[in-house]
C-alpha cells in the first residue's frame, strides 16, 4: 500500500496482533512488588441510615493490611467530582468514594479492606459488622415524584435534583395553528455499556515523594488524573495515571469512580500498591447504568406532514448519587429530539429525578439512541395519521441547508436525502420486499424498517463544553515526532479502548508524511508522557479531533523534512516529493535522500546537513479546539421476522447507509458500526436491568442480563458516502457511536410493519417477548 493512499484504506488494525495473541496487557497484569488486594463491602440495601460499621475484626484478620470505611475517606478526600453540571442550579448531592452515613442505592461501596490477595480481603469484608437503620426506597420514577415520597436527600425539597428547558421558536403558537397533533409516551429501561473486561485500578502512593502511580482503567485519564487531584488535594503534576489495554469501554470507562479514590487511600494507610478489580456481580451496580428515562412528546404538524413544533418532557431517572456525567445524557435526549428535521419550534423540559438506584452515566450514544427512536416514531406515527408514505414525511421535513442551527447545537453539513436514497437502494437491491412478500404469502410475519440518524460527534469545542456546563474542556493535543531513524511516533492522549484509534492515527500520521504505516508507533496511556487529551476518549472524538490534530503537526513535520532534505539535495521544497519514506526531486527519480538520512541530519550528524536556521530535532505538537462539533449521519434499515406465537423476534438483514465525512479506515468504520449495531439490538430486545419491588437489583448475571451473541446479530452490510467537515482538518467526523443511534427505532419499525394487522404502536424498549405478545394481545382486544 502506498504511504499516500493511506487515508481511506481498509488497512487492518495493528492493535490485534497483541490483542489476538494474548500478549495485551489489561489491568488484571498489572502486578507489582509487595501489592496487595482490595474488595469492597457494598450495600445490600437500596436506601438505609449507617447507624454503626465496626471494622476491629476485620482489621484483626491475619493478611489484613488496611481497612476504610466512609468516615475515613470522608477525614482523608473531598467530595465526589461532578464534571457535568448541566442545569447550573441543580442540587448536587455531596457523596464520597464510600457512603459516610447513609447508602441511597444498592451497590454503593461503604468500606474496603486491602489484604494480602483478594480472597483474604473477600473474608475480612463479611467480618465487618455494619448496622443499617433501613429506609423506604424509591426504586421507580413514578414512586420518586409520588406526592408523599419518601426524600433521598433530607435537605432537598422532592426528589427533583433540576429542570431546565430547550427552547427553539414559539413552540405554543405552532401548536394553536397545526392542523395536527400527536402524542406518545416513551419509556426506555435502564441499560448499561458492557465491556467484556469489568473495571479496576492499582493504586501506588509513594509516601518518600508524595506521589500517586496509579494504573487505571479509564478513557480518560486526563480527567481521572484532574479528578484526583481534586479529592485527594494533590497538585496534577504529583498523579501519574497510566491506561492498560483496555478490554471495552463503551462510556463505562469515562466516569470517575470513587473505587480509584478508595484504592489510593488503601495504598496511602497500608504504604503497599493495591490492586481493586470489580466482580462482574459488582459491575451490575457499582458500574454506571445509562438510558432510563420516560419521555412524554407531542409534535404539532400540518396536514402536508411538515412538523412545526414538538414538546414535551424528559424524565431522567437518576440514581442515588450523580455520577460525573450528572444528568447529560438525558440533556442530550432533549437537545437533539428534534434530529435531522427542521422543525421550527421545541419546547422540551428536563427534568432530573433521583432514585435509589444506581448513578447513572456514559454508555455509547448517550442521550442520542432515545432521541432517534423518539423523532423516527412520531415522523412514521404522523406518516401513518396522514396516509403519507413514511420517507415523504422524511424528505418533506429533513434539513436541506447548512449550517443549521439546531435547539442547541449548529450542524455544520449534511446530505440527508442522497443518504436515504443509498439506503433505499441497498434494501432494494437486496432483494427485501420480495423476501417479505414471499413470507407474507406463507402466512411468515416478516417486515422491514427504517430508522434515519444524524449526530452531532467529535466534542467538542470548548466553548461548547463550557456552554453546556462541562468542567472538562474539549480540545485535543497530539505529538508527532520523527526520530533519529527515521522512524516516526505519535504521542496521543486519547485511550485504546477497541476503537482502532492508534491504527488510524499512524494512517493519517503516515499518509500526510508520506511513509510506510509500518514506520509509525501510536503511544498512548500515560499521563507522564502523553500529551493533553482534554475530554478523553468519549463523544466519537477521536478521529475529528485527534485524527485532525496529528494531521496539521504532521503537515509542519513534513514542511520541515522538505526544507531540510531540500537543503541536503539542493533543490527547493517545492520541487519534492514524499513517498514511502523517500523525499526525491519531482521528476529526477534518482535524486534521493530517505527518512532515515534526515532524521541522522536533524538529531546527530547536523553539520553540513542540517540548514543554519533549523533547530535539531524534528517534532510538532498541535492543540485542536474546533470551532464546531462535526454532524455524522446515516440511515439504518432492519429486515425481521416475528413469530407471532411466542413473539420472538428475528433479525434477518441489516443495511446501513452511513456518512462520517471523510473515512480514514472503512474496515474500522464498518467494524464500529457493527459493534454499535449489535448493541442497539441488545438494546431494543433484549437488555434491561430489572429492581425488584423493593429496590434490589434481580439482574447481576449474563444469564438475566441478556446480550446478544453472533446468534442473534444478523450479517450486516454498510455503504458510505463522504461529506466531509470543512471545518476540521482532514474532513473526519466521528461515528464510534454511531451504530448504537439508529438500530433501535429501525427494529421496532420493522416488528410493526411485520405485523401489519395489529397495528402496533411500541413505545418501550427492549421489545421482550413477553411484551410484543402482550402489545399484540392489547391490540386485539
Ligand atoms: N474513524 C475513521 N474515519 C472516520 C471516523 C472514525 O476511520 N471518519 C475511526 C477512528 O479513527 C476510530 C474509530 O473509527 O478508530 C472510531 O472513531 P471516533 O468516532 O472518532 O470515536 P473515538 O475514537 O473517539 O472512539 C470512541 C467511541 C465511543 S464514544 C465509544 S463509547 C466506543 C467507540 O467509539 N466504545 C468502544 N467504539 C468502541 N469500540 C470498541 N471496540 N470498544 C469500545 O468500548
Amino acid at each position: 500500500m502506498r504511504s499516500d493512499g493511506l487515508i481511506g484504506a481498509r488497512v487492518s488494525r495493528i492493535e490485534d496482533v497483541r490483542l489476538l495473541t494474548g500478549r495485551a496487557q489489561f489491568i488484571d497484569d498489572v502486578r507489582l512488588p509487595g501489592m496487595l488486594e482490595a474488595a469492597i463491602l457494598r450495600s445490600p440495601l437500596p436506601h438505609a441510615r449507617i447507624a454503626s460499621i465496626d471494622v476491629s475484626r476485620a482489621a484483626a484478620l491475619p493478611g489484613v493490611y488496611a481497612v476504610v470505611t466512609g468516615v475515613d475517606v470522608k477525614a482523608l478526600c473531598g467530595p465526589q467530582p461532578v464534571i457535568w453540571r448541566t442545569i447550573p442550579d441543580m442540587f448536587f448531592p455531596e457523596t464520597y468514594a464510600l457512603a459516610v452515613d447513609k447508602v441511597t442505592y444498592p451497590g454503593q461501596g461503604i468500606a474496603a479492606v486491602a489484604a494480602k490477595d483478594r480472597a483474604t480481603a473477600e473474608d475480612a469484608l463479611e467480618l465487618i459488622d455494619v448496622q443499617y437503620e433501613e429506609l423506604p426506597a424509591v426504586s421507580t420514577l413514578e414512586q420518586a415524584l409520588a406526592q408523599d415520597a419518601p426524600r433521598l436527600f433530607d435537605e432537598w425539597p422532592s426528589n427533583v435534583l433540576g429542570r431546565m428547558a430547550v427552547q427553539k421558536g414559539d413552540a405554543d403558537t405552532a401548536f394553536a395553528e397545526a392542523d395536527v397533533v400527536l402524542s406518545a409516551d416513551f419509556r426506555f429501561a435502564r441499560q448499561m455499556g458492557m465491556p467484556l473486561e469489568t473495571r479496576g485500578v492499582v493504586a501506588t502512593w509513594d509516601p518518600f515523594i508524595d506521589r500517586l502511580d496509579v494504573w487505571l482503567t479509564t478513557q480518560a485519564p486526563n480527567i481521572a488524573q484532574a479528578s484526583l487531584g481534586e479529592v485527594l488535594g494533590l497538585p496534577v503534576a504529583k498523579i501519574r495515571v497510566r491506561t492498560p489495554d483496555l478490554g471495552g469501554g463503551f462510556g463505562n470507562k469515562f466516569d470517575f469512580y470513587g473505587d480509584e479514590v478508595v484504592a489510593c487511600v488503601l495504598s496511602r494507610q497500608s504504604g503497599k500498591p493495591v490492586k481493586l478489580i470489580e466482580d462482574r456481580a459488582e459491575s451490575f451496580v457499582a458500574t454506571v447504568h445509562s438510558r432510563e428515562q420516560k419521555v412524554e412528546v407531542e409534535i404539532a404538524a400540518r396536514d402536508d406532514g411538515t412538523i412545526t413544533g414538538m414538546r414535551g418532557t424528559v424524565y431522567g431517572v437518576l440514581g442515588g448519587a450523580l455520577g460525573t456525567a450528572g444528568l447529560s445524557p438525558c440533556w442530550v435526549t432533549a437537545a437533539s429530539v428534534t434530529g435531522p428535521y427542521d422543525i421550527a419550534t421545541l419546547d422540551m423540559n428536563l427534568v432530573g429525578v433521583a432514585t435509589n438506584r444506581t448513578p447513572y452515566g456514559s454508555f455509547r450514544g448517550y442521550g442520542l439512541p432515545k432521541a432517534n427512536f423518539i423523532y423516527e416514531h412520531m415522523v412514521e406515527k404522523l406518516a401513518k395519521h396522514l396516509g403519507m408514505p413514511a420517507h415523504d414525511v422524511r424528505r418533506k421535513n429533513f434539513i436541506k441547508e447548512f449550517p443549521y442551527q439546531s435547539p442547541v447545537f449548529v450542524f455544520d453539513s449534511g446530505r440527508y436525502e442522497e443518504c436515504l436514497d443509498l439506503c433505499l437502494e441497498a434494501v432494494h437491491n437486496s432483494g427485501w420486499q420480495q423476501i417479505r412478500e414471499d413470507a407474507r404469502s406463507r402466512g411468515v410475519a416478516v417486515g422491514i424498517g427504517y430508522s434515519f440518524q444524524n449526530e452531532v460527534t467529535g466534542l467538542g469545542p470548548s466553548r461548547i463544553q463550557t456552554l453546556a456546563g462541562s468542567a472538562h474542556s474539549g480540545f485535543d493535543e497530539e505529538v508527532v515526532r520523527i526520530d533519529s531513524s527515521g522512524h516516526v511516533t505519535v504521542y496521543t492522549g486519547l485511550s485504546a479502548m477497541g476503537q482502532g484509534i492508534h491504527t488510524t492515527l499512524a494512517q493519517v500520521a503516515a499518509h500526510t508524511l508520506g511513509v510506510p504505516l509500518a514506520h509509525v508507533t501510536v503511544l498512548s496511556g500515560d499521563t507522564d508522557s502523553s500529551p493533553y487529551s482534554g475530554y478523553g476518549t468519549g463523544a466519537s472524538r477521536g478521529a475529528p479531533l485527534g485524527g485532525a490534530a496529528v494531521r496539521t503537526a504532521a503537515t509542519r513535520l513534513k514542511a520541515k523534512v522538505l526544507r531540510i532534505a531540500g537543503y541536503i539535495l539542493e533543490a527547493s521544497p517545492d520541487d519534492l516529493d514524499i513517498t514511502d519514506g523517500i523525499i526525491a526531486v519531482k521528476g529526477v527519480p534518482d535524486r534521493t535522500v530517505t527518512m532515515a538520512e534526515i532524521g541522522d541530519a536533524a538529531y546527530r550528524r547536523l553539520n553540513g546537513k542540517l540548514p543554519e536556521d533549523e533547530t535539531p530535532t524534528l517534532e510538532e505538537r498541535e492543540v485542536f479546539d474546533p470551532v464546531n462539533v462535526a454532524t455524522a449521519f446515516g440511515c439504518t434499515a432492519v429486515l425481521a421476522e416475528v413469530d407471532r406465537e411466542t413473539g420472538v423476534v428475528t433479525l434477518l438483514g441489516y443495511l446501513i447507509a452511513h456518512d462520517c465525512g471523510t473515512v480514514i479506515n472503512p474496515l474500522i468504520v464498518d467494524g464500529q458500526l457493527h459493534g454499535g449495531a449489535a448493541q442497539a439490538i441488545g438494546g431494543a430486545l433484549y437488555e434491561e436491568l430489572v429492581y425488584d419491588g423493593d429496590g434490589r437489583m434481580l439482574t447481576r448475571t449474563f444469564a438475566d442480563y441478556l446480550l446478544p451473541s453472533a446468534t442473534e446479530v444478523p450479517p450486516m452490510t454498510v455503504n458510505h458516502m463522504a461529506t466531509p467537515a470543512d471545518h476540521i482538518p482532514g474532513g473526519f467526523k466521528g461515528m464510534g457511536e454511531s451504530g448504537v443511534i439508529g438500530g433501535g427505532a429501525a427494529i421496532v419499525n420493522a416488528i410493526v410493519d411485520a405485523l401489519p394487522e395489529y397495528d402496533l404502536e411500541i413505545t418501550s424498549l427492549p421489545i421482550t417477548p413477553p411484551r410484543l405478545l402482550a402489545a399484540m394481545r392489547k391490540a386485539t382486544g
